[in-house]
């Protein structure tokens, strides 16, 4: 048997110490200790492991031991760019297809077949006018048919450049793009070529692989993110601010306890209007009420759009089970492990999958389409309620500190904010702070937590370093979880700013009636990461210069997830720096990882930083990451200032 990590190497939150005891103590296995049990293979990690035909497997082991290219002739530097790719296309796929049904949903609103009412009328104006789709003598619904259209077509057509692309790509990015013949056309074409080239056969140039997994890039930003983000704002409601709970804390013993998991809104949404319509069934259970908590990306979305809880994000999403009070976890699709099941035969809990695609042996499942999703989400409220009598007082404990966090920062209600201060030109105290150096840079700390790392420990030092150093900070993901959690999403969390920094959020805050803005922003769920991007490029357009010339990076700590790479590399297809805490397999290659940490000022001949202007920053250590990352955004800066 492996050594178990003693608590305090597993999480910083001391709820997460106190569930995993339970869990230790009830003999049950979750997420943190498999990963100790778990040999990393040395091959698999460096990314030089090949399985892409039945000539192998093929390996390649370092310092030239043993043979070095695969049966096929493939070296180590192919194998490994192959490998990546492989990851992007993965990554970018989940993306594409949460877009493609956020699309769909809002087609059979907008037909009037699925019950769904469109919330944000103004959003779907202007993301129409900005398609050019001519509105005059169409009704909301025929827009809104129309819009869906669009981005149906992002799926489809076959010539000229995705629609989303056009709508959201800053101009430079775009020319750069089109001289690189990297430009994507649609979703599934771009994700079927992918896969393609990656075959035993086809693309065995490592640099042109890389360049392959750039459009992965766009295509998670534009197919997922953009499109994504666009049709929920018009759907359920842009965010605007709002004050939540976090920490498991946020369950409670006296009612009927939901958590929705995954990352699509269509079903959480109804899950929380249902659980308010059947609220006296609890009653009659002897629960007195239901309370939907939030678990991973599904948990920011509600949290952005209602104001819902949130007790995990992924890594500790076994632990909520191990309360004992959570009657049901309702799973949609990504980062679901495949653990909870077993997790949830040790309790009362019941498992509930909802789309065909994305099912869990041994647990329930309710087919959920948007156009019966009354039924469906009524059909899971009442599973949920049964099951309260079932509960083991014996196996009951949770927590009981919450944390008061700010979420709901859309890019409109940054802006909204901001016009506070200056409505004919609500960038301008941004900016104004960028030039004088009251705000030195900006950050978006992002991706998730991952059971093999210190929960919480990467994503919130980085953070503080940062905010010490009066780079402004938003967040989305699991990340925002891990700073909600320990007061960065909060007014304690101020101290930790710079005072040029707590200048800026406090005259932003007062001029919104706030005491100050939160530390840092809550931006939403991955998909969200639109909103940081859609920031930055008004930011750029509005400077008259391009995204790569921005004090701005990104970075994610304690990812776990190959959608993490791909919304890595469309900000660094933007030329926006990304620092990543966890290794992305990819050291078995020197020319691979060449071109993607590689600096301008390198002889190799190709790299991302000087094809995009920006590049990978893989640092383990948060303390030397988040220099790393302030040496980038000075060297940005000093060129941004010369040039202004
Ligand atoms: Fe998944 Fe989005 Fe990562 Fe959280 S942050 S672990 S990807 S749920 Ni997106
Ligand atoms: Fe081996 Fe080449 Fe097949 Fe990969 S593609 S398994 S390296 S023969």
């Amino acid at each position: 048997m492996a050594k178990m990590r003693d608590l305090e190497s597993v999480s910083i939150d001391p709820q997460v110490q106190f569930l995993l005891d339970k869990a230790r103590n009830e003999n049950v296995l979750t997420a943190f200790d498999r990963a100790d049990m778990m040999n990393i293979c040395g091959f698999g990690s460096t990314g030089v492991c090949c399985r892409h035909c039945l000539e192998g497997p093929c390996r390649i082991a370092p310092n030239g031991k043993g043979p070095q290219t695969g049966v096929c002739g493939a070296d180590v530097h192919q194998i490994v760019a192959r490998s990546f790719l492989n990851h992007l296309t993965q990554g970018s796929s989940g993306h594409a297809e949460h877009g493609r049904e956020v699309a769909l949903t809002l087609l059979e609103v907008a037909e009037g077949k699925a019950p769904y009412q469109i919330k944000d009328v103004d959003k779907l104006y202007r993301v129409a006018h900005d398609l050019e789709i001519v509105t005059e003598d169409l009704s909301m619904n025929e827009v809104a048919k129309e819009v869906a259209l669009k981005a149906l077509e992002d799926f489809q057509k076959q010539t000229g450049i995705m629609n989303w692309v056009k709508l959201r790509a800053h101009e430079d990015s775009l020319n750069t793009w089109n001289k690189l013949g990297i430009t994507p056309v649609n979703a599934h074409l771009e994700i079927t070529k992918a896969v393609a080239r990656n075959a035993m056969g086809c693309d065995a140039d490592p640099t042109n692989l890389i360049l392959g997994g750039v459009t992965m890039g766009l295509i998670d930003g534009y197919a997922g993110l953009h499109l994504s983000t666009d049709l929920q704002d018009i759907l359920f409601g842009t965010p605007k601010a709002v004050k939540a709970k976090y920490s498991m804390a946020v369950l409670d013993e006296k009612k009927i306890n939901i958590a929705v998991h995954g990352h699509i809104p269509m079903l959480s949404e109804k899950s929380v209007e249902w659980s308010r319509r059947l609220e006296d069934e609890a009653i009659k259970q002897g629960a007195t009420g239901i309370n939907i908590v939030g678990v991973c990306c599904t948990g920011n979305e509600l949290l952005m759009r209602q104001g819902v809880s949130v007790a995990s994000s992924f890594s500790s999403q076994e632990l909520v089970i191990v309360s004992g009070v959570l009657e049901a976890m309702v799973v949609d699709i990504q980062c679901i492990m495949p653990g909870i099941q077993q997790v949830a035969e040790c309790y009362h809990t019941e498992i509930i999958t909802t789309l065909p695609y994305v099912k869990i042996a041994g647990a329930t499942h309710v087919n959920f389409e948007p156009s019966e999703a009354d039924e469906a989400a009524q059909e899971i409220v009442m599973k949920a309620i049964n099951r309260f009598s079932k509960r083991d007082p014996e196996k009951i404990s949770i927590p009981d500190q919450t944390v008061d966090a700010y979420a709901g920062f859309s890019t409109e209600q940054i802006v909204e904010a901001l016009s506070g201060l200056n409505g004919e030109d609500p960038l301008k105290p941004v900016i104004d702070a960028l030039v004088s150096g009251k705000i030195r840079g900006i950050a978006a700390l992002v991706g998730c937590t991952n059971p093999r790392e210190k929960q919480d420990y990467g994503n919130t030092v980085v953070t503080k370093e940062l905010l010490k150093n009066n780079v402004l900070v938003v967040s989305t993901g699991c990340a925002a979880h891990s700073l909600a959690k320990h007061n960065l999403m909060n007014f304690d969390g101020l101290e930790y700013c710079g005072e040029g920094l707590k200048e800026v959020l406090e005259a932003v805050g007062n001029a919104a009636g706030l005491p100050s803005l939160p530390p840092t922003m809550h931006m939403g769920s991955c998909v969200d990461n639109s909103r940081p991007a859609d920031l930055l490029t008004a930011i750029a357009n509005r400077l008259g210069v391009s995204m790569n010339e921005l004090p701005a990076v990104g970075s994610c700590p304690e990812t776990h997830s190959p959608k993490a790479l791909s919304i890595g590399t469309f900000f660094i297809a933007h030329g926006i720096d990304v620092h990543i805490g966890v290794s992305p397999q990819l050291s078995g290659s020197e020319f691979v990882t060449n071109v993607l940490y590689g600096d301008r000022t390198d002889e190799h001949e190709v790299n991302a930083d000087k094809l995009f202007g920006g590049k990978l920053i893989y640092e383990q250590d948060p303390y030397t990451a988040a220099k790393l990352l302030l040496e980038r955004i000075d060297m940005k800066r000093e060129t941004l200032l010369n040039k202004l």
